[in-house]
């Protein structure tokens, strides 16, 4: 890892905008580390007084691109998003100044109005070691401290990109992690990787974990007794439901205990105890990542924007649009069942405009923990100018499928692109291929399913 060369291109990427006296229009990806990353952004340039704004979107094709060029401004800034587009962004933009934070892989000829900060550009590998919002965070540190509060900011983006690897953070994220605990804007406890810390019920923490495999945790009462045995209650004196952040030290060491003597787990219990990261709202990192994507989801990143920056203090009223939404698509499924293909070897939600791109993911990994049976499933929706696919394979098929090279492969077939990981990937394919890649999906699983 090479942070010094970073910093010192950052140093270089941040000049312009220490000069501008124009309008800035900044741009960020719709994510939660793009939100993260557009919440540092708008904090730094309001903190050096700049006449600014800022917009989230889902990608930046060139639709958007057309549409943006049309914004009055002198300088425009992207963040999370941008690397990947570069030739684009010369053509559409001629003659603005342009300042790019990412941590996407590069693509395209840089030009001399381009002030390009990029990991990859310092060695630095944008997949695991930082995230959109920690080069961001690089970069704006050079225009203000203001911001160094925030650099939590940096982490809740990485876990919502998915770099944690068994829980723990790398490289460039790692030291800014240091950073954030001895600012005090991280607080790093043992104790229970349960998603939902302070969320989600426990007995529903335990009922829908992907971490934790209890015998009986498909069933909600049986969760209920678990807890109720081992004398801890599921709701508060004021009737709310008690959160696994509202439990004592004690408590919760009781509950980790128990939940490994309950799921046979002989070695390795890393996936169930340890590190946890709590930030200053009192949320645990992945969990705050996750309510900044129903923001984005939901078309309110700038309602996520407010709450990064503490300017809100709920978003309580998009969490319940989203689960209801959420809800909604759960029950097209259930009464629609022509749209759900199951093999021998997996599902395949076929979904077309009847769920939004934005949320097949989701739908899938619900749909994989509880209604479908099979360990591999995909989720296919309709896109601008395409097909967004999700996939998910179960974690018993850990080191024996990899999602994405199946997906990978598939692709070169069908066209389009895909991307992620073993046990979860994604495509975005040209329209009309979906049942040529299930094909190509299937020819590879038959060989070495069926699971
Ligand atoms: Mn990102």
């Amino acid at each position: 890892m090479d942070l010094k060369k970073l910093e010192l291109l950052a140093e270089k990427v941040s000049e312009p905008l220490k000069n501008e006296t124009g309008k800035i229009h900044a741009v960020s990806h719709f994510d939660a580390d793009g939100i993260c990353a557009g919440s540092i952004a708008y904090q730094a340039l309001k903190a050096l007084g700049k006449d600014f704004d800022i917009e989230f979107i889902k990608q930046l094709e060139e639709d958007e691109l057309k549409r943006i060029s049309l914004v009055e401004a002198d300088l425009f800034l992207f963040t999370d998003l941008g690397s990947g587009q570069l030739d684009n962004i010369q053509r559409y933009l001629p003659g603005k100044t342009i300042v790019i934070a990412d941590h996407h892989e590069p693509q395209g000829e840089e030009w001399d109005k381009l002030y390009h900060l990029n990991c990859h550009l310092a060695g630095i590998d944008g997949k695991d070691e930082v995230s959109g919002a920690g080069v961001t965070y690089i970069l704006m540190k050079h225009l203000t401290k203001e911001i160094c509060p925030y650099v939590y900011l940096t982490l809740v983006g990485a876990a919502g990109d998915v770099q944690k690897n068994n829980g723990e953070f790398k490289s460039v994220n790692n030291e800014l992690l240091s950073e954030a605990v001895s600012l005090d804007a991280i607080t790093i406890k043992k104790g229970l990787r349960l998603f939902g810390r302070s969320t989600r019920p426990i007995h529903m923490a335990l009922r829908y974990s992907n971490e934790i495999d209890l015998p009986f945790s498909d069933d909600e009462s049986k969760c209920i007794a678990f807890l109720s045995n081992l004398g801890i209650p599921i709701m508060k004196n004021n009737n709310d439901w008690v959160t696994l952040a509202d439990l004592t030290d004690e408590q919760e060491k009781k509950l980790a205990t128990a939940i490994i003597l309950n799921s046979g787990i002989t070695s390795n219990c890393n996936n169930i105890v340890g590190n946890v990261f709590i930030i200053p709202t009192k949320h645990e990192l992945r969990e705050f990542a996750t309510m900044l994507n129903s923001c984005g989801r939901m078309g309110s990143s700038m309602e996520g924007l407010k709450l990064c920056l503490g300017m809100i203090d709920s978003i309580d009223h998009i969490q319940k649009k989203y689960k209801r939404k959420i809800a909604t698509y759960l029950g097209f499924v259930k009464n629609k069942p022509e749209m759900l293909r199951t093999t021998e070897n997996a599902s395949y939600l076929v979904a077309g405009d009847a769920i939004e791109d934005n949320f097949i993911g989701t739908i899938i990994s619900i749909l994989a923990n509880s209604y479908i049976d099979s360990k591999i499933c995909f989720g296919l929706a309709n896109s601008v100018n395409g097909i967004k696919v999700s996939g998910r394979a179960d974690k018993s098929l850990e080191g024996k499928v990899n999602l994405k090279e199946i997906v990978s492969n598939a692709v070169e077939v069908t066209g389009g692109e895909g991307g992620g990981h073993s046990l979860a990937s994604g495509a975005k394919l040209p329209p009309g291929v979906a049942d040529a890649f299930i094909a190509e999906i299937e020819k590879q699983l038959s060989e070495i399913g069926p699971f």
